[in-house]
């Protein structure tokens, strides 16, 4: 397959309701859209970058530097037979930037699956029909609102619910909310909000049965983690942490935890998604797929993957009304009866990308050709 042209669309989407973490809020989405056409398929995927630099270092704005200065003239003219073989052209030019060469990886990904005429689940080698659908709760602003917000999503049916803590929003606040729902599959995300003054702090966690607390500290300080993780019986989960196969085994070697959290679109892409998956399935670490917020073109790559065999607990890959009005693709991604999704069965990413909604929200597109 050859690369012969990519656009690149940005377009805006509000969230249905605001998105909290310890670092910062996020009221609406501005998703930097990747379409690569090659001679033998068309292939789509979106750049998870957030427009601050809250939860990592790259944004919107350096995602479009590093593609239209770099990343898209090193893939133009690109020769593959299987897009495992995208991220070396990439990795050969630019250091870094993950979440933007993850745009063009996961896009050749759909391609090469779409030319195949085979989903991209089964491309990736997924097993699973349909995946366990958690959700991710931001911080409220009292404790009545966040058991309001949470009952409504298990009334919807989620197979479990992940708060957001920070410093002194978390022991308090997620021991009342374990005494409100006592059988709730839960989670702790902190995104990286504490240090190593709060160790015992977050040992108190150990009293609620959680299924994982992830990402307490930083995203380098791998030995911290080992240190909590030596005194926690909670497994602790990577996310930020893991921005690499390499860093995951580094993390494996040092115990700084028990489960990692992939992101295709924070890692490079599928390739490095896979490797990391593995990496884990041979040490014993169950993974599960998180979430950025994405549109549905970004979604249903995570639901894909979700269907691999070492993906043991339940994602952040929620339906699209969890996210927006309306969704960029169809059919919009929906619950089911028993809290999963169901993983797109056409060609690629098995949805339809409603063009005409994703003109009337673009911001603006440009368009390299080989
Ligand atoms: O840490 O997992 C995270 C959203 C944006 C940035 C970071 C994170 C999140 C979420 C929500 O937790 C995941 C989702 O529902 O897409
Ligand atoms: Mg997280």
């Amino acid at each position: 397959m050859r690369i012969e042209r990519i656009t690149l669309q940005t377009v805006r989407l509000r969230l249905r309701e605001p998105f909290r973490i310890s670092s910062g809020e996020t009221f609406h989405r501005r998703i930097l859209l990747l379409r690569m056409d090659t001679d033998a398929a068309s292939g789509r995927a979106e750049c998870v970058a957030g427009e601050a630099p809250n939860y990592s270092y790259e944004t919107y704005e350096t995602a479009l530097w590093a593609l239209e200065r770099h990343l898209v003239p090193a893939s133009l003219g690109l020769e593959f037979e299987h897009p495992g073989e995208v991220p070396a052209a990439l990795d050969r030019h630019v250091r870094g930037h993950a979440m933007a060469k993850a745009a063009i990886e996961m896009a050749a990904w759909d391609a090469f699956a779409r030319a195949r005429g085979e989903p991209l689940a089964a491309a990736l080698g997924g097993q699973r029909e349909r995946v366990p659908a958690g959700v991710s709760i931001g911080l409220q602003p009292d404790l009545d609102t966040l058991i309001t917000r949470i009952q409504g999503f298990v009334d919807q049916g989620y197979a479990r619910v992940k708060l957001k803590i920070e410093p002194g929003r978390d022991v308090d606040m997620v021991g009342a909310v374990r005494r409100r729902f006592p059988d709730l599959p839960l989670t702790v995300d902190a995104n990286a909000a504490y240090r190593a003054a709060d160790l015992d702090r977050l040992c108190a966690l150990d009293a609620f049965g959680l299924l994982l607390i992830e990402q307490p500290f930083p995203e380098d300080d791998l030995l911290l983690h080992a240190q909590l993780q030596r005194r926690m019986t909670t497994p602790i989960c990577l996310d930020e942490s893991i921005t690499s196969a390499a860093r995951c085994r580094e993390a494996i070697a040092l115990r700084a935890g028990l489960v990692v959290n992939i992101k295709p679109g924070r890692v490079g892409g599928h390739t490095a998604s896979l490797e990391i998956h593995d990496v884990c399935r041979d040490a014993g670490w169950p993974v599960w797929i998180g979430g950025m917020l994405e549109s549905g073109i970004g979604r249903a790559h995570n639901v894909a993957l979700a269907s691999l065999p070492n993906v043991l607990l339940p994602g952040d890959t929620s339906a699209s009304r969890r996210y927006w009005d309306r969704d960029v693709v169809r059919p919009e991604f929906t619950l089911n009866e028993e809290g999963t999704v169901t993983v797109p069965a056409g060609p690629g990413i098995g949805v339809d990308v409603d063009e005409d909604f994703l003109a009337e929200i673009e911001e603006e597109r440009r368009e390299f050709t080989a």
